[in-house]
């Protein structure tokens, strides 16, 4: 086998936030719901160690404009992650599905065109009820805050990143499948110490 990226028994400890930086994109549209997983956000990121100076915060319309302003702040090099923060309600209107789903397939193309972790923190849902509940301040409404989440899906994926990238620097984007990995190259004789150095990377001490 390979390096195990990923170690279960670290699934409960808090990741190390200190020193990284922080993209946030939040729509305005429904945006008592939106500010209340902005909340949710700042809350995770600090409890993380994430100084707020290291925070960026745009607020754009609504959740059809997330993906062109989130790719934007990711392209510009200066945060480890940008978390994309929107409620689409359902209603009555057809109009869910040209946003919802171009919200979804946007930020997941800014992402894989950027190289930068974007957080889909998009809520999706049918009603303001289900937003409410996904959305929560303060144990106001029994639920949870899908905006917390987000943030601490933005540290992870900052760790994975990281472990993948200095385990294999100067293979950074390369996709075309000419790496050992695609040649089957096999084991390499330092397999042993970049495994554990994958796995303090992983661990937070770098
Ligand atoms: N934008 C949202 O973020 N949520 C919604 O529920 C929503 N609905 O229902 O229409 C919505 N529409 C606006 C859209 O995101 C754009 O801002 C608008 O179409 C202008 O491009």
């Amino acid at each position: 086998m390979g390096v195990d990226f990923r170690s279960t028994e670290r699934d409960d400890q808090p990741v190390d936030g200190s020193g990284r930086r922080l993209g946030i994109i939040c729509a305005r549209w429904n945006d008592v719901i939106t500010r209340r997983m902005l909340t949710g956000v700042w809350a995770e990121l600090e409890s993380a160690g994430v100084a707020a100076d290291d925070v960026d915060l745009v607020w754009v319309p609504g959740a059809f404009e997330i993906p062109l302003a989130a790719k934007a702040m990711a392209a510009t090099g200066r945060y480890d992650a940008v978390i994309a923060l929107g409620c689409v309600i359902r209603g009555d209107t057809a109009h869910f599905e040209y946003v919802a789903g171009p919200a979804a397939t946007g930020i997941l193309q800014a992402q894989l065109d950027t190289g930068v972790p974007i957080v889909f923190g998009v809520l999706t849902v049918e009603n303001r009820r289900q937003a409410l509940v996904r959305s929560v301040v303060d144990g106001d409404v029994v639920g949870d805050n899908k905006g917390a989440e987000a943030a601490a899906t933005a540290l992870e994926m900052i760790q994975a990143l990281d472990a993948i990238r200095t385990s294999w620097p100067g293979e950074r984007g390369a996709c075309s499948r000419s790496g050992p990995a695609a040649s089957g190259a096999g084991e390499r004789a330092d397999d042993g110490e970049r495994r554990r150095h994958v796995e303090r990377v992983h661990a937070g001490s770098h």
